[in-house]
Formats: structure tokens, C-alpha cells, sequence
């Protein structure tokens, strides 16, 4: 999570002054109290300051939190299939703003256009998907051990929910969190990155105009240590959902313990494409490339880890070498870009000091590896390749989050599922084979959340569970029906009309 700076107005290079946004508190835009601000730059170009947002503090969430702890018992009673209505008009102004929501994400963000728009897509998909879930949210009914009496499950919700939310996917994320809970009945306390708060407010722009009333969804921008804190203290919020960081994830999951809320956690990967020596190997290359150097390898699911049968290896590392040459830097809204700049001056430095890791644990960098100040004067870096690495090297088990990517050999299909799994994360994974045996073995032993076939690790449908083992989360899955596990809680209900008391367990039934 990145912490807020002060705007002092200079080194701006812009002519007019930035505009300055606010929080949504109660169903109105207001400052934080304490008048500070920080800001949000193009990370394409720092020079150009996308806006001024309010650098909030405890006092800011108080507000939000009271504001939708009273707007709860007004919204739980509201009939589901009423407030799918609202989400349904979100979601055709999501699909109607779509092509100027994208423009704005890629200049806040730095992802090319094209996936910009996929990522508002995701928010069409995401807001429709939830919305339907406001005529079903089934529970079950199920025959009583006893005569004359009614029993069924119902899902009630939580009450406050503190979302929490990285910068990488600025509107898709939130819109995994935000539609589910509110569908369920949750009012909202959102708490968006503080590399990302102009989307985040589009967001909440849409979101009001298509009708919550006040209360339902807040948002408040600022630190990590500031307004997050402050959520994950709170007792009158009931749940936190988080994506970030396992470093963070922690932290929400410590902080969250004393008041016992729930949490859900969406955290790192370190995910591997298998290739195997009777792959299409055309196919294996633009999948590679797409799943470690798209989003500049700033997805969780990103393709950090080629793992590749030794009859296969050279010629892949070839072909892969040649294409990753060949991508285009720059300006994600110039035409032609095919790769982004990293989110910001850390995460360039994070990229670096793990580029030289790799260099000093031994792997041959076969392309890529520096900065790439040719493509413009923001946070470029060039897609890198590292061949011969161990599967014990810290580049081939740690989180880079950047365009980086480990290949690894081995000797066959087995030792490949060992190497992918031997890691801390368990998010996605995919292989690249035509024998359907070996694709099926792969599925059945691979852990992580997410198995792809003859696909890259990335590209995940709403409509499916999103999560993963090990330390990528705590046992959640976001989105699909999945996700109404996380902002419900069952209550099972007994009716007896049989006018008498009735002992279960107790008394013979006849
Ligand atoms: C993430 O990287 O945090 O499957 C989410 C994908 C996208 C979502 C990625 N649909 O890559």
C-alpha cells in the first residue's frame, strides 16, 4: 500500500491547477476533515497529475462507517430483487461510459487501452453477474426429522463491509467486492489504492446515479495506515475483503483478529505455464508472452514461471526471446503500445533489486532487464527473461510484479507438476499439451485456485471462483456464486406447527 504525500503545487508541469476530488460520505461528496489532500499521477508520465484526492484519516471513516451502519437497516430490508434494479442500471452506464472510463483507467494506471477496456468489461460483467444473484440468492429447504415442521436456510447479510483494494485491476476489483455485498444486503466502506483514486471515484460516480440510496456505498481515499487501519479496527464493520499484497493480507488478518470480523483475502502468486515437448508451441509463445508481459506483469495471476520440458526448451526460449524483443513500450493510450510502465518509482525499484537478485543467484538474463527511459519519462521497464533458473531461486519463488519472467526446465510432466506447486502461492497454473492425459493429470494435481489448458494464467471469468491455496488467500473465492459465501451468513430456520412441543433428538418419532 503506498502512502500519501501532501500536494505542494510545484514540479506539476501542468499549466492549470489539478482538480480536486472528494470522499462519499452519506451520499455527498466532502473533503477529508482534515483538509489535506495527496495526489494521483500518470505513471506513463509523472509530470501529469491526474488529481488531487482527500488524504483521509480515522475521523473520515468514523463518518463512513456511521453512515453505513444506519443506512444498513433500511437497505438489509430492501427487496433484493429492488436493489438488483439499481445494479443493473450501473451496469448499463458502466457498458455506455465503457470507452472514456477506459481512457481515464489507462492515464491513472498505465495498462494499454485494450486491456483497460477489458478491465471495465469485467465491471459490466461483474455488476450484471451480481445483479441476477438479486433474484436468486437461494438457500435451501430440506425435510424436518420431526412431523409437522418446516425447516430451510436463508442467507442474511453482515452488515458493514470494509472493501480494500489494489490498484492493478482499479475498477474490476472493486466491482468483485462491491456488487456481491451490496446484493446481499451489505452497506460499504471502500477504501480504494491510493495509486488509483480517480477510478475508483468513477466508480462510486456510477454507482450513485444509478440510484443507492445514501449510505449504501462509501468511499473514503488515503494511506494504508490511515484509513485502512482504521476500517480494520472498527467494530461496527463486519467484514474486510482485501487484494494486496501477503505482506498487507497479513496485517488486515492481525488487525481484523481482536473484534473477530470476517476476512477475505485475496492475495500473491507466482504462477507457472507448463509446456510440455508436444505442445503447439506457436500457441505456448503468445500465451507466455500475453500471461508475463501483459499488464506489464502487474496482474496476481500473471505467468511469472515458463516451466518447460527439456525436448522443447531451447527452441522456446528462442522464440520467446525474439517476441519479447519486439513489444512496443510507451503511452497506453498511444496505438500500437503494447506494454505499459509499471505503477510507480517502488515497484520499478522492486523490479530492479529482483533482476539482480536473479543475475547473482545465477540465471542467464536473455533479455530485458533494464529500465526503459526510450519509451517515455515514466516508470518503463523493458519485459525480461531469465533462462536457466532453479526452481529454488528467489526469482522463481518470490512475487516480482512486474514484466519478469523465470523459465525453468525439466525433465517430464511429473517433475513439472512438482516444480509448479513448490512454492508459497497457489493461484493459477497452465499447461500447454495435446495429449489429453497428461492435461488431466495436470488438472487433477496442480494446487492452485485456477487451471488453465492450452491457455495462459490469466483471463479468469467472472462467472467463475476466483481465489487460491496456500498463501494467495484464507480460503475464500471471489466472484461466481462463490462469492456470496463471503457477504452472507447462513441462518437456518425451523417452523414447527405441529402445536406441541417436540424434542429432537429426544422423542421417538411415530
Ligand atoms: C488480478 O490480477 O488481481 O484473470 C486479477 C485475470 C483477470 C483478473 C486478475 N480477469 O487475469
Amino acid at each position: 500500500m503506498v502512502g500519501t504525500q501532501t500536494y505542494t503545487g510545484s514540479q506539476t508541469g501542468q499549466t492549470t491547477a489539478p482538480k480536486e476530488f472528494k470522499n462519499f460520505i452519506n451520499g455527498t461528496w466532502q473533503p477529508a476533515k482534515s483538509g489535506k489532500t495527496f495526489q494521483s499521477i500518470n505513471p506513463a508520465d509523472p509530470s501529469d497529475i491526474v488529481g488531487l484526492f482527500p488524504a483521509s484519516d480515522k475521523q473520515d471513516v468514523d463518518l463512513a462507517v456511521a453512515a453505513a451502519k444506519k443506512a444498513y437497516e433500511e437497505w438489509r430490508l430492501y427487496p433484493a430483487p429492488k436493489r438488483a434494479e439499481i445494479l443493473f442500471k450501473a451496469a448499463q452506464l458502466f457498458s455506455e461510459r465503457k470507452e472514456e472510463l477506459a481512457r481515464e483507467l489507462t492515464r491513472e494506471m498505465g495498462k494499454v487501452l485494450a486491456e483497460a477496456r477489458g478491465d471495465i468489461q469485467e465491471v459490466i460483467d461483474m455488476v450484471y453477474y451480481a445483479a441476477g444473484e438479486g433474484r436468486r440468492l437461494f438457500g435451501q429447504t430440506t425435510p424436518s426429522e420431526l412431523r409437522n415442521k418446516f425447516a430451510m436456510s436463508v442467507r442474511v447479510p453482515l452488515g458493514v463491509v470494509g472493501c480494500i483494494t489494489p490498484w492493478n485491476f482499479p475498477m474490476a476489483i472493486p466491482s468483485w467486492k462491491i456488487a456481491p455485498a451490496l446484493i446481499c444486503g451489505n452497506t460499504v466502506v471502500f477504501k480504494p489504492a491510493s495509486d488509483t483514486p480517480l477510478v475508483a471515484t468513477r466508480f462510486v460516480e456510477i454507482m450513485e446515479e444509478a440510484g443507492l440510496p445514501p449510505g449504501v456505498l462509501n468511499m473514503v481515499t488515503g494511506g494504508g495506515g490511515a484509513v485502512g487501519d482504521a476500517i480494520l479496527e472498527h467494530p461496527d464493520v463486519k467484514l474486510v475483503s482485501f487484494t494486496g499484497s501477503c505482506e498487507v493480507g497479513r496485517h488486515v488478518n492481525e488487525k481484523c483478529a481482536p473484534t473477530f470480523k470476517r476476512v477475505s483475502l485475496e492475495m500473491g502468486g507466482k504462477n507457472a505455464i507448463i509446456v510440455l515437448d508436444d505442445a503447439n508451441l506457436d500457441l505456448a509463445v503468445d500465451g507466455i508472452l500475453w500471461g508475463a508481459f501483459g499488464t506489464t506483469g502487474q496482474r496476481c495471476t500473471a505467468a511469472s514461471r515458463v516451466i518447460v520440458q527439456k525436448g522443447i526448451h531451447a527452441k522456446l526460449t528462442e522464440r520467446l526471446t525474439e517476441r519479447a524483443k519486439s513489444l512496443k513500450l510507451g503511452y497506453g493510450l498511444e496505438p500500437g503500445v503494447d506494454v505499459g510502465p509499471l505503477i510507480n518509482e517502488a515497484s520499478l525499484k522492486k523490479v530492479e533489486k529482483y533482476v539482480q537478485i536473479g543475475k547473482e543467484d545465477g540465471a542467464t538474463l536473455v533479455c530485458g532487464g533494464n529500465r526503459a527511459p526510450e519509451a517515455g519519462p515514466g516508470w518503463f521497464f523493458q519485459p525480461t527473461l531469465f533462462d536457466n533458473v532453479k526452481p529454488n531461486m528467489r526469482i522463481a519463488q518470490e512475487e516480482i510484479f512486474g514484466p519478469v519472467t523465470a523459465i525453468i526446465e525439466v525433465n517430464d510432466l511429473r517433475e513439472a507438476i512438482d516444480v509448479a506447486n513448490g512454492i508459497e502461492f497457489g493461484l493459477s497454473t497452465a499447461i500447454y499439451t495435446k495429449n489429453v492425459n497428461m492435461a488431466f493429470e495436470a488438472v487433477r494435481d496442480l494446487d492452485s485456485g485456477l487451471t488453465y489448458v492450452n491457455a495462459p494464467t490469466i483471463g479468469a471469468e467472472v462467472h467463475l471462483p476466483f481465489g487460491g491455496t496456500k498463501s494467495t488467500g484464507n480460503g475464500h473465492r471471489e466472484a461466481a456464486e462463490a462469492c456470496l459465501d463471503i457477504f452472507t451468513e447462513w441462518k437456518a430456520v425451523y417452523i414447527d406447527y405441529s402445536d406441541k412441543l417436540q424434542r429432537a433428538q429426544i422423542d421417538p418419532v411415530k
